[in-house]
């Protein structure tokens, strides 16, 4: 196995030969990781690079805003050094921070659910206890990040939240209607977010209410925005094929999303007979036109364009095979669609779609290149020099290649468009360049989300991590410097430079986090900063402590079997980083209480006797000690 692919040498194998070549490389784990072990070394001609060493005390340069995949929560990793700094809770629920747990975030996780949903829910925990968090991205603000929030979605139980970047914690979820399986998410990137935009992948009836099961030709895909300033949804646009990945233009004129299945099938052999299946390009100024006159039916309170074919909304533009990845190069120009089942990619021309939707054109007339780079493209990034970047899920590469050069070849000009390739370790999804999907990408890192790791690393069993692969792309060759392994798994992740963001140290009280909380102590004529007392409501009990290092203010509190008790903690240390916690042992109850903030939880006090609480977040010399008793009187004593 070769370090490169020769650039002149690009097999032309159909869709039979890629299927071999996956078994092909499967097989060939051990052997390859024997070279990949060669592969740590610089490349031939190429200056080691010191550059990804970030040593003790010192910072990254960047955030990686990294998804989990079925593990549900956002991963906050810096970069160069590939460091894991953070796990921000979303659909997952969390022992340590007790997200799932306290009153404040099962609040956030029901809220927002479909009436229907919650009826589903109710003897079922209230909440999802699961999810699939496939897409997170920061909102902009003209072109670039702003620092606000990210945006992210539930493929497995169709939702999106939305995390706020001043304190990293997810604030809002909400469930979309009409559709199943939040798949794509982007937000728009001009002039501001403004939308989030969100794929519904499965095609169903519209009702869902079991009027037609069996039917597949009555069946379609949604496409939603979301106000990402007030998480409403703001309108749904049916379309035909289902959706995949989505992205938004720089003018705040379009988006767009690469639709598999054209062919409306509902097994792997109908979903993949076609050749070619379509992006749908979205113009933004004629569905909210489209709203404000009316053109639309409403379902569960959304209203819901027709933009199937044939709609003034939409325009299909047929693309080769099932493609996946969609991705808007920073020139604000060209949108690049990834082939998946077709070794090409196909690139758009933003500019032309004007003329595509005044009919002055043909949907293919928007195309100006379709370079063939290899098997299994699945995502796109991009240097800001007029270079992108493409995986190769089946190739295992990643391939560097000109968009200017791929243009002159679809004219006719006899050029190679590709510049380079660089073998990964194993099985590319997405790949991401350091701020490359906005207006200021700067070329100097390049992420490949691997699905396999196979070999990379000491072995754990059969369930491998992930590897993600850092590679620096400020020259003319790629060179990878980094292998890091994670955990279930990783489909997308948004690089950011640590000047966009700026989280604060230490809550504020007047936080809209616990605002539930200082209501019901207001009611209740307590201080949360000072209160250490309990408040009998009949059966309902509020125990209300502060924590101050190394003691809660209350060492012991009585209540009776039965008694359904809420206990407020209320934090008072106003040190950078002193967290403390509150677990109820015996009671599956923990939670974390930063620095500043009130916490809660509720639960049903139904054993009696003596039961410790304790603090579980190490926070002083006499953390062990910081600790007290809840005292159950046996029902009927
Ligand atoms: S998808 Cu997973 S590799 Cu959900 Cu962005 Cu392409
Ligand atoms: Cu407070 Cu540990």
């Amino acid at each position: 196995m070769t370090k490169t692919t020769d650039n002149g040498n690009i097999s032309r194998r159909d869709l039979f030969g890629a299927t071999a070549s996956v078994a092909t490389i499967a097989g060939l784990g051990g052997a390859a990781g024997v070279v990949g072990g060669a592969t740590l070394a610089p490349r031939a001609g190429h200056a080691a690079t010191g550059k990804a060493s970030v040593g003790p005390g010192e910072l990254d340069e960047y955030y990686v805003f990294f998804s989990s995949g079925q593990s549900g929560e956002l991963r906050i990793i810096g970069l160069p050094s590939m460091r894991e700094l953070m796990r921000v809770p979303v659909f997952n629920r969390c022992s340590a921070t007790g997200w799932g747990l306290t009153n404040e975030s099962r609040k956030i996780l029901t809220e927002g659910l479909l009436p229907e949903t919650r009826e589903f829910l109710k003897t079922r925990g209230e909440t999802y206890l699961n999810g699939d968090l496939h897409h997170p991205h920061m909102s902009f603000t003209d072109g670039t990040y702003d620092g606000r929030y990210l945006f992210m979605n539930d493929k497995a139980n169709s939702r999106i939240a939305r995390v706020r970047c001043d304190v990293m914690k997810c604030d809002k979820i909400i469930e979309i209607p009409n559709m199943e399986a939040v798949h794509g998410l982007r937000v728009q990137k001009f002039p501001r977010t403004g939308y989030v935009f969100a794929n519904g992948e499965d095609r169903l009836p519209l009702p869902n209410d079991g009027t037609i099961l069996d039917e597949p030709k009555k069946y379609g895909a949604m496409f939603t925005a979301v106000d990402g300033d007030t998480m409403k949804i703001a309108w749904q646009v049916m379309v035909d094929g289902n959706l995949d990945n989505v992205d938004a233009d720089y003018q705040g004129k379009y988006c767009f999303s690469t639709c598999y299945n054209s062919e409306g099938g509902v097994t792997l052999g109908e979903m993949t007979a076609a050749e070619q299946d379509w992006v749908v390009i979205f113009n933004i100024a004629r569905i909210e036109e489209a709203v404000r006159k009316g053109d639309y039916t409403e379902h569960n309170g959304v209203p819901v364009i027709d933009g199937r074919h044939g709609s003034a909304y939409t325009r299909y533009v047929p693309v080769p095979n099932s493609p996946h990845g969609i991705n808007t190069a920073p020139d604000g120009i060209h949108v690049v669609a990834n082939g998946k089942l077709s070794p090409t990619v196909t690139v758009f021309d933003v500019r032309r779609f004007d003329d595509l939707f005044d009919d002055k054109i043909k949907p293919r007339d928007t195309v100006v290149a379709e370079p063939e780079l290899g098997l299994g493209p699945l995502h796109t990034a991009f240097d800001g020099r007029g270079n992108a970047y493409t995986t190769l899920f089946i190739d295992s590469q990643v391939c560097k290649w000109s968009i200017d050069k791929a243009i002159q070849k679809f004219d006719g000009k006899d050029v190679d468009p590709i510049l380079d390739k660089l073998d990964v370790h194993y099985q590319p999804g997405h790949n991401h360049t350091s701020m490359g999907q906005t207006n200021e990408a700067d070329g100097k890192w390049l992420l490949s989300l691997n699905k396999f790791s196979k070999d990379r690393f000491l072995n754990v069993g059969p369930l491998k991590p992930e590897c993600d692969q850092l590679i620096d792309i400020s020259g003319d060759e790629m060179v990878l410097v980094h292998d890091g392994p994670s955990f279930a798994e990783p489909h997308d992740a948004t690089i950011v430079h640590a000047s966009k963001v700026n989280p604060v140290h230490v809550w504020d009280r007047k936080d809209p986090m616990f605002e539930d909380a200082v209501k019901q102590a207001a009611a209740d004529g307590v201080d949360l900063e000072t209160a250490a007392t309990v408040i009998r409501d009949g059966n309902k009990v509020r125990v209300y402590t502060y924590s101050a290092a190394p003691v809660f203010g209350l060492t012991s509190f009585n209540v009776k079997q039965g008694d359904e008790v809420t206990v407020y903690v209320t934090n008072r240390d106003q040190v950078e980083d002193l967290t403390h916690g509150f677990t109820l042992v015996n009671h599956g109850v923990a939670m974390e209480v930063g620095p500043q903030a009130t916490a809660s939880v509720t639960f049903v006090a139904d054993r009696p006797g003596v039961h410790w609480y304790y603090c579980q977040w190490f926070c002083h010399a006499l953390h062990m000690e910081m600790k007290g008793r809840m005292l159950v009187e046996p029902r009927g004593a």
